[in-house]
């Protein structure tokens, strides 16, 4: 589906003031979750909510961004757009993600510093905290060390993001700050098999093994953990902190630690929502990867106690209906 540059969600012309928020990365797996949740009723009546992609605005041209928020206007911006990929193209492509990182995340803090936007809420990740660390990880212990080198270049990124989010409280009148979110996956994923995260690798291919009659290949060892949130879900929490969130600590959008899963289990899950029944061989050739990264949702939950995460397995169920009714639309 040929996304236009530049689209807007918003109710009928309202006689509050309306908050203009600017969405970057608004094609994306988060930044349509985000879209598609103001569609289904979480939107106000005082907010216009603006979703721009690459083809709109190349966020590594400062020019490009200024000319972009003269545009909009923005009051507001939820920041996602970013260079993002899986552990593989992280494992070759460390410079690549750490340099278009920082100039994409340089030019919207200062621009949105530059035009007085009241607050920016930008995106961490789980992956980027320290790879030899106690569990599970809180929000505090973001530099406490190296990250795991698999991802380096980007995890420098976004720590870089967190101290910028800090300078700018400091000097500015805005609020600057971020969401870490664990692994997430959902439709409008990036189901490139190389380049994408494992859930929607494994779809990509459990849906053309199962079209070929071929194998289902788990790369790594199936052992490493993660634990892993909906888009759908994570949507609700990025609406929620855009209207209520005022602090400059970033906070985790994560599951409970008991909802961590082995990649074998994974990959166990995803085979019975896309109706695999061939055989499954594990390439331990290919890395694992980070062993863990679990997080804790303790600080979310204060902030949101009784959130509703949507169930893993229907969530997978979910995004592989999504999967195979938009095969030839996908992202891959
Ligand atoms: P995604 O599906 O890959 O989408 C990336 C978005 O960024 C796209 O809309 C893309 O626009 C835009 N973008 C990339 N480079 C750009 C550039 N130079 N100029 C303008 N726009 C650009 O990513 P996602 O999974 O939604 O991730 C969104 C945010 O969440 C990222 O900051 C990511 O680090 C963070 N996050 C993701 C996960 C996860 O598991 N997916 C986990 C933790 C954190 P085009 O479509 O035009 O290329
Ligand atoms: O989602 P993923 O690529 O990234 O998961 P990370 C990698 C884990 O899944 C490794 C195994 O243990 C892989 O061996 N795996 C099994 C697969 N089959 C596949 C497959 O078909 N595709 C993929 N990709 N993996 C990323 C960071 O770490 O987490 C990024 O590198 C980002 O920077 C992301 O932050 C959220 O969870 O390992």
């Amino acid at each position: 589906m040929s996304q236009p540059n530049i689209w807007e969600v918003w109710t009928a012309p309202s006689t509050v003031p309306v908050k203009t928020i600017l969405v970057t990365g608004g094609s994306g797996l988060l930044g349509k979750a985000i879209e598609q949740a103001l569609l289904a009723g979480e939107s106000r009546d005082d907010e216009r909510w603006v979703f721009v992609n690459s083809k709109e605005a190349d966020l590594k041209d400062r020019l490009a961004v200024k000319r972009l928020f003269e545009k909009v206007n923005p009051t507001h911006v939820i920041h996602l757009a970013a260079l993002v990929g899986g552990l593989f193209r992280n494992l070759g492509n460390n410079l690549d993600f750490l340099r278009t990182n920082m100039a994409i995340n340089d030019n919207v803090l200062q621009t949105s510093f530059e035009q007085g936007v009241q607050k920016v809420i930008s995106c961490l990740s789980t992956c980027v905290f320290p790879d030899k660390i106690t569990y599970p990880m809180e929000e505090s212990m973001l530099h406490n060390g190296p990250p795991h080198p698999s991802n380096f270049g980007f995890s420098h990124a976004k720590r870089i993001l967190d101290i910028e989010n800090r300078a700018y409280n400091l000097q500015g009148g805005g609020i600057f700050t971020a969401i870490i979110p664990t692994n997430v996956f959902g439709p409008h994923d990036n189901f490139n098999i190389e380049d994408g995260h494992m859930v929607a690798g494994l779809i990509h291919k459990a849906y053309l093994a199962k079209k070929n009659k071929t194998e289902l290949t788990v790369w790594g060892s199936g052992l490493p953990r993660r634990q892993f949130i909906y888009s759908r879900d994570m949507a609700k929490i990025f609406i929620w902190a855009l209207r209520e969130y005022e602090d400059v600590e970033p906070i985790m959008a994560t599951v409970g630690e008991d909802e961590e899963f082995s990649i074998r289990e994974t990959a166990d899950m995803i085979v019975k929502a896309m109706n695999f029944t061939g055989p499954v061989r594990f390439d331990t050739s290919r890395s694992d990867g980070q062993f863990r990264k679990t997080s804790s949702n303790a600080k979310l939950l204060k902030h949101l106690p009784g959130f509703q995460y949507t169930p893993t397995q229907q969530a997978l169920q979910e995004t592989c209906d999504w999967f195979n009714d938009n095969y030839g639309l996908a992202r891959k």
